[in-house]
This record gives structure tokens, C-alpha cells and sequence, in this order.
């Protein structure tokens, strides 16, 4: 048979859309199996990144782990701590709108006194913990009060984490609240929370200010940040200079806390110093209200308290997508 060329067309035509349907589908079907695939992962954050006089460590956290497609991340869950609750929604939102990715937000707590107060966010941590038994992590980056809250509407839930990862605390080191800095910022913001968290869970993984003030964030950081011309390192560079300004001028920049208990989800070669011990937290009101102590706890954690410098620049550059000198 001879075809003419109206013909030969009409075939090649659909055997083209034949050929970009099945791949496209192809293409569809592994981008979600590769997400099934990946560990699920819930956040709990304070993010106030962006707003005046507000640290902005949470949302390098949040960004580093979504950066790095190393997690299908089922949802955040936001909270007061650094800012109010809806600072944190309103915060998250953008933050997540610029990274154009769709993950669930879940409104958490208040402020202290909603601890044991059921909150969409500790529905959502309870129910995914049951869904994901053995395989789920979360990782807090703010006041526990989430957590603690999750756990008082189902205890069964200690034992379901693959990783709890918290910042907070401080053990051999001083704390960063005045005037005493006995205590650390995030267990101080709700310290029976912290202590309900600390003396339950298994699998703690807790990141204290002695590690997460072992390096900092200088003029070098934001000199490559500003360099760099791709809208996220724009977006980035705008958020985080009013801070780093106030900051530079005390210390010589800004302390990167959350996002070293972030990167260990995302790539923990940077970490050389760990060890397991007991660590609960002091709850009675007073100069050490909030201060992680080790005598008289109860509970385990893996506490980490020392990195090396060098590796974890080189990761704040990789996983935040930031090109030196482009
Ligand atoms: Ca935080």
C-alpha cells in the first residue's frame, strides 16, 4: 500500500500524540510513585520569616527540607513561638507560594494555654502518626505545644515516630533568654510542653543551642545570596536582610538554629559530635522556668553538640538552591 502524504502525516500525528500521551502518563505515574516512595515528614514551625524584627530561621529550615526533594511532606502544622499563630499561616503561605509547592497548613496552638486544647494541627499530627506508624519524622522547630497536645489526645503516638527532631534546650551551654539565660526560647515559650515531649517520645533527636550556636550566618553568606539572580535567591535575600542586619551588628550575623535541625533530616554528614543522654526541662515559674537539665529525667534523647563548619556552609549553599557568584 502506498500511503500519500496527508496520510503518512495523519499517522506520524498520531503516533506522536500516541508517543507524548504514554510519556507524559509515564512521567506522571513516577513523579507520584517517587513521592510514595520518599519518607513522610510533618513540620511544626514558628516561621516569622519576613517580618520586621523577626528571626527568620524557620523558613530556611522549611525551604532546605522542600528544596531538597528528600520528603513528601504531608503537612505543616504552625503555632505561636517566634510570632503570633497567624503571623506563622500568613508566613508559611508565602513562603510556600514562592517555593510553588501545595502542602497542607494546620493551625496549632495559640500560645501556652492551649496545650491539651484540641487543635486542627494536633488532629493532624495524631492522625498521621497513626497512618505512618514506624515511618513518620516531625520535626519541631517552635514551641512544643503541638506535640505535647497531639500526645495528651492520643499517648500512643510516643512510639510511632521514626524521628522526633527538635530544636531546643541548652545543655552545657547558656541559654538565649534574658535576663537569667538559664533557659532556650523554644522550651521556655512552653516548658510543660517541652517536658511532656521530652519525658514520652521515643526516637528524640534534639538540636540545643550548643550545637546550633557553633556557627553563624555572616557577610560572606549574604554577599554569595545577593549575588545570586534566580527569583527564589531574590526572594530569600529580601526576607532575611532586615534580620540579618540587626543581627550582624551584635554578633556578626544571625544564628542559622532551625535550619541545623532541618539539614540533619536532609544530609547529617555536617554533625560530629552526638551523644545519647537523659533530658527534661524545669517547669516550675521562676529564674530556670524552661532550662533542659539531665539530672532526674526520665527519657533518652540523641542530643547533638558539635559540627563542622565548613560542611555545613557547603549544605546551606546545595540544599537552598544558593549559586556562589552566578
Ligand atoms: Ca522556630
Amino acid at each position: 500500500m502506498k500511503l500519500n502524504l496527508k496520510q503518512i502525516l495523519l499517522i506520524s500525528g498520531s503516533f506522536l500524540l500516541f508517543f507524548f500521551y504514554s510519556s507524559s502518563c509515564a512521567g506522571q505515574k513516577s513523579k507520584s510513585a517517587n513521592k510514595k516512595n520518599l519518607p513522610p515528614l510533618i513540620i511544626d514551625t514558628d516561621i516569622t520569616m519576613g517580618l520586621p524584627f523577626k528571626d527568620v530561621d524557620d523558613g530556611l529550615a522549611v525551604a532546605s527540607i522542600i528544596l531538597s526533594g528528600k520528603y513528601d511532606v504531608k503537612g505543616i502544622t504552625v503555632t505561636f513561638g517566634n510570632g503570633t499563630l497567624q503571623e506563622a499561616r500568613e508566613r508559611i503561605l508565602d513562603l510556600l507560594s514562592h517555593l510553588n509547592v501545595n502542602i497542607p497548613v494546620y493551625n496549632g496552638a495559640e500560645d501556652k494555654y492551649s496545650l491539651g486544647v484540641t487543635t486542627e494541627a494536633a488532629r493532624f499530627i495524631t492522625a498521621v502518626a497513626e497512618k505512618y506508624r514506624g515511618r513518620i519524622t516531625i520535626l519541631s522547630i517552635g514551641p512544643l505545644t503541638d506535640l505535647a497536645t497531639a500526645y495528651l489526645l492520643n499517648k500512643k503516638i510516643s512510639g510511632y515516630f521514626k524521628e522526633v527532631v527538635i530544636m531546643g534546650g541548652a545543655i552545657f551551654h547558656e541559654g538565649n533568654v534574658p535576663p537569667e539565660m538559664e533557659s532556650e526560647f523554644n522550651f521556655w515559650r512552653d516548658p510543660p510542653a517541652a517536658k511532656i515531649v521530652l519525658d514520652n517520645f521515643k526516637n528524640i533527636r534534639l538540636f540545643p543551642l550548643d550545637v546550633c550556636m557553633d556557627t553563624i550566618i555572616d557577610g560572606e553568606e549574604m554577599k554569595n545570596l545577593s549575588q545570586c539572580t534566580s527569583s527564589w535567591c531574590q526572594y530569600l535575600y529580601n526576607n532575611i536582610k532586615d534580620w540579618y542586619d540587626i543581627m550582624s551588628s551584635i554578633f556578626g550575623g544571625f544564628y542559622p538554629y532551625d535550619l541545623i535541625a532541618a539539614l540533619y533530616l536532609v544530609d547529617n554528614s555536617f554533625l560530629t559530635d552526638y551523644r545519647t543522654m537523659p533530658v527534661t526541662v524545669l517547669t516550675e515559674e521562676g529564674e530556670y522556668y524552661g532550662k533542659s537539665i539531665t539530672t532526674g529525667a526520665i527519657n533518652k534523647s540523641l542530643v547533638f553538640f558539635d559540627l563542622n563548619e565548613e560542611r555545613f556552609k557547603d549544605e546551606f549553599y546545595r540544599y537552598l538552591k544558593i549559586g556562589k557568584g552566578d
